[in-house]
């Protein structure tokens, strides 16, 4: 097989249980309905995509349980299992599993199936977002799950959960010290005692009016990569650019990054060679208005043609 090739994989998550504005189920066909999978075959002839549709999922029998401060906790779960099991078959027909929230729950499942198939110790995440992300369900003061999944996939959290059966197959095995967040600026009380307590690496908005992101984003990479030998994970969600340029999003926060800050941040992480799989969440197509819409789409979009080696010199193949 040709070595340039770049195999990819795009699953849809149609869901937005874990917050509490509707809508960002739509994120996926509205994303698609752009011309996202010819836009990509653009980039590069050597680019080999394939669409894997969207996530079903039905709730399991057994379901039903309440437990305090998950909101939707059945569907979300069911969700999520689900959706491993599609990001594992990606992976199986060694593609780059890019999965299209949905809100940013579906990182719950999206990760775990990428552990699935990666020793924990081998990989590493950016999460890039306004907010952390990090809430149990004791600590949220929402009992929104897009607030919490990246305290469901590491290891150092779980003994702050209860017994959660729906979320059995999800096994929190990352580390955090493989993790690193950039963008963020809104951040929950009883998170900020946990990115205390853990030591967690991160750049805020702060950080990066300081040292400009060119700097932060090497910075974040080679933190949670030193020797460039772990496979990457990013998880981008789309509030972590500032409501100019994506306000259709459940959560908007201003003073985030630009769109150039974010084009800029994928071309870096392109440019490293470690990436493996992503999300692109939150995009909310039924909030803002037109003109928001519009943006946010092709923000979003934007952002993944970076991640992918769209060159803003010209493409060369
Ligand atoms: N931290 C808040 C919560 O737990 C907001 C989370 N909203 C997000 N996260 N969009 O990225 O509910
Ligand atoms: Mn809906
Ligand atoms: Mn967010
Ligand atoms: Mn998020």
């Amino acid at each position: 097989r040709c070595l340039n090739t770049q195999k990819i994989g795009i699953i849809g998550v149609p869901f937005d249980k874990g917050a509490s504005k509707r809508g960002a189920d739509k994120g996926p066909k509205a994303l698609r309905e752009s011309g996202l999978i010819d836009e990509i075959k653009q980039i590069s002839s050597n680019i080999d995509v394939k669409d894997y549709g969207d996530v079903h999922y039905e709730l399991m029998s057994s379901n039903g349980r309440k437990i305090h401060n998950l909101n939707e906790l059945n569907h979300v779960a069911a969700c999520n299992r689900a959706l491993a099991e599609r990001i594992e078959e990606i992976l199986n027909d060694e593609r780059m599993p890019i999965t299209l929230g949905g809100c940013h729950s579906i990182a719950i499942g999206s990760i775990s199936g990428v552990v699935r198939k990666t020793a924990p110790d081998n990989m590493c995440v950016l999460w890039i977002d306004a907010h952390l992300d990090l809430n149990t369900n004791t600590t949220s003061p929402t009992g929104n799950m897009h607030g919490m999944p990246a305290s469901l996939i590491v290891k150092e959290l779980r003994s702050n959960w209860p017994f959660v059966p729906e979320l059995e197959w999800c096994k929190a095995e990352l580390s955090l010290k493989n993790f690193c967040w950039i963008g963020l600026r809104s951040i929950d009380y009883y998170e900020r005692l946990s990115m205390e307590k853990y030591g967690i690496k991160y750049f805020d908005m702060r950080d990066i009016d300081k040292m400009g992101i060119d700097k932060v984003t090497n910075a974040a990479i080679k933190h949670i990569n030193p020797n460039g030998d772990k496979k990457l994970h990013v998880s981008f969600d789309i509030d972590a650019l500032d409501p100019l340029f994506a306000n259709a999003t459940g959560t908007p926060v201003g003073g985030g990054l630009t769109l150039r800050e974010g084009i800029f941040l994928m071309e870096e992480v392109y440019k490293s060679g470690t990436l493996r799989s992503m999300d692109l969440v939150e995009v909310n197509p039924q909030l803002g208005d037109a003109r928001d819409v519009t943006n946010t789409i092709n923000s979003a979009k934007a952002i993944l043609y970076a991640a992918l080696g769209n060159n803003r010199s010209g493409n060369t193949s």
